[in-house]
């Protein structure tokens, strides 16, 4: 099973600033972390992080015919972007929301995901264990089939 693991604009920065809403772990800690338990689960992960809308609709549609799920936390791109929700259609890869804090308890414009339609599940306010419950989902759905 092959899993990207997608990360949008800042998500770069973390464990460098406001920890106390992302935590201190930094972004090698989360690569890290998922590799580990990727390779229990014998899953072939890849990560991809970018502060670029369309770099990350180019990994989204490179992803088609060769990943069988997504973690996806496209940071503010949450809130706006109908270009990535039309490249998850677009492609139909399984594909699980991750916040690592709960933007339903933040500001209203955080409120509103355009991804969330395209996806199978969202998984918010975990922390960094949220991407893991992720790859697990992923894992037992496409073991299921
Ligand atoms: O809670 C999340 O994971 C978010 O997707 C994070 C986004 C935010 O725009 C979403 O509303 C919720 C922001 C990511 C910024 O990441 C940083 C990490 C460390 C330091 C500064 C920013």
């Amino acid at each position: 099973m092959n899993i990207l693991v997608l990360n949008g604009p800042n998500l770069n920065l973390l464990g460098m600033r406001e920890p106390e809403i992302y935590g201190s772990a930094t972004y090698a800690d989360l690569q890290a972390l998922l590799q580990k338990e990727a390779h229990k689960l014998d899953i072939a992960i890849e990560f991809f992080q970018s502060n670029h809308e369309g770099a990350l609709i180019d990994a989204i549609q490179a992803a088609y015919g060769r990943i069988h799920g997504i973690i996806f936390n496209p940071a503010a791109y949450t809130h706006t972007s109908i270009a990535l929700l039309d490249a998850l259609k677009a492609v139909g890869i399984p594909t699980v929301e991750v916040h690592i804090s709960d933007p339903d308890q933040r500001e209203p414009f955080r409120q509103v995901s355009y991804l969330r339609p395209a996806c199978i599940a969202t998984i918010k306010g975990k922390g960094l264990p949220g991407y893991v419950e992720a790859l697990h989902l992923l894992h037992e759905r496409y073991h299921q089939k």
